[in-house]
């Protein structure tokens, strides 16, 4: 990969999840050292610091299951308006979560962006869970496990961006990866829209290298781009305790870093969200630092070249 202007996107975001601390989540990348990681490997970063949510006046929740529906609406505003801006500009952006619920603008304002450029927006979602909830689906209202279904333009999300959403992502450009806690009217939904997934199961049985460049081959056949949403949960707990969400199972150390490896190879990859950390579950900072460490490894870090030679 030749050198890259990264630009990193703090967006202290916890309303979307079931409980608080994500709010610390941007400037624990930071402390772990998330900027000169990515410049040691010969990049620009620049770091334009914490986001705050838009005033949203008097958005009102559709229902009386969901919560901080405002705070979702002012932050998805907000993000959407950033994500579309750097998505038209030469440079690849970084969000620093906060909660998965900051998908919902980053992701819809990427695909703005490729829109713009008439190229079609892939999204790879590393996740213990797919968060394809619709406002009515949801049965715990906590809004972090609805953004993919936002971006994907399920209907009900009327109200969340203060306009209609343009740009959906075509949910067979989706890739859930990772997945092992999905609730049944997301399984619905998933298996109606053709979303692919890869869950656990399929991983330990087909492997990484024959599951993501399937999809790799098919974002570079269509000419696309493509964005990487990184949850903490999309990784085991034992290596990743500081996420609210633990759920066992989840993807080795190897098999993350394999995945940001050929990610970088591939050279597609154009945006990137970091989420669901919760630094006040970590263990002395070790989930912040391999989620930097995962960073590094899409950004070109490697032990050895591979050879070039065949015998
Ligand atoms: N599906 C469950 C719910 O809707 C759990 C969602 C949890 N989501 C995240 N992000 N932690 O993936 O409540
Ligand atoms: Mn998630
Ligand atoms: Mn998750």
């Amino acid at each position: 990969m030749e050198r890259q202007e990264i630009v990193l996107v703090g967006a202290p975001v916890e309303e979307g999840a079931g409980r608080k601390g994500c709010v610390m989540g941007p400037d624990a990348y930071r402390t772990a050292g998330l900027a000169v990681t990515l410049e040691a490997l010969g990049h620009a970063v620049k770091d334009l610091g914490n986001l705050k949510p838009a005033q949203t006046g008097n958005v009102r929740a559709p229902n009386g299951t969901v919560k901080n529906f405002a705070a979702y609406a002012g932050w998805t505003r907000v993000l959407h308006a950033q994500a579309a801006a750097l998505g038209s500009k030469n440079v690849f952006p970084i969000y620093l979560g906060g909660d998965h619920s900051i998908a919902a603008g980053t992701v819809s304002g990427q695909a703005k962006a490729a829109a713009e450029r008439n190229r079609p927006l892939f999204v790879l979602w590393l996740d213990a869970h797919s968060d394809f909830h619709t406002l009515d689906s949801t049965a715990s209202g906590n809004l972090h496990g609805t953004p993919l279904a936002f971006v994907a333009g399920m209907p009900g999300f009327d109200g969340l961006l203060g306009q209609a959403l343009a740009h959906p992502v075509t949910p067979q450009n989706i890739e859930v990866m990772g997945v092992r806690s999905i609730d049944d009217p997301e399984r619905a939904l998933l298996l109606d829209q053709g979303v692919g997934v890869s869950d656990m199961r399929r991983i330990d049985e087909e492997g990484i290298p024959a599951i993501l460049s399937a999809f790799l081959n098919r974002v570079k056949a269509a000419n696309g781009l493509l964005h990487v949403s990184l949850d903490v949960d999309f990784l085991d707990p034992e290596i990743a305790p500081a996420v609210g969400t633990t759920v066992p199972g989840g993807t080795t150390f190897r098999e993350a870093h394999l995945v940001m490896e050929m990610l970088h190879d591939s050279g597609l990859v154009s945006s990137l969200d970091l989420v669901e950390l919760n630094p006040f579950l970590d263990e002395r900072g070790k989930t912040a630092r391999l989620m930097v460490d995962l960073a590094g490894s899409l950004f070109g870090r490697r032990v050895f070249d591979r050879p070039t030679r065949s015998f």
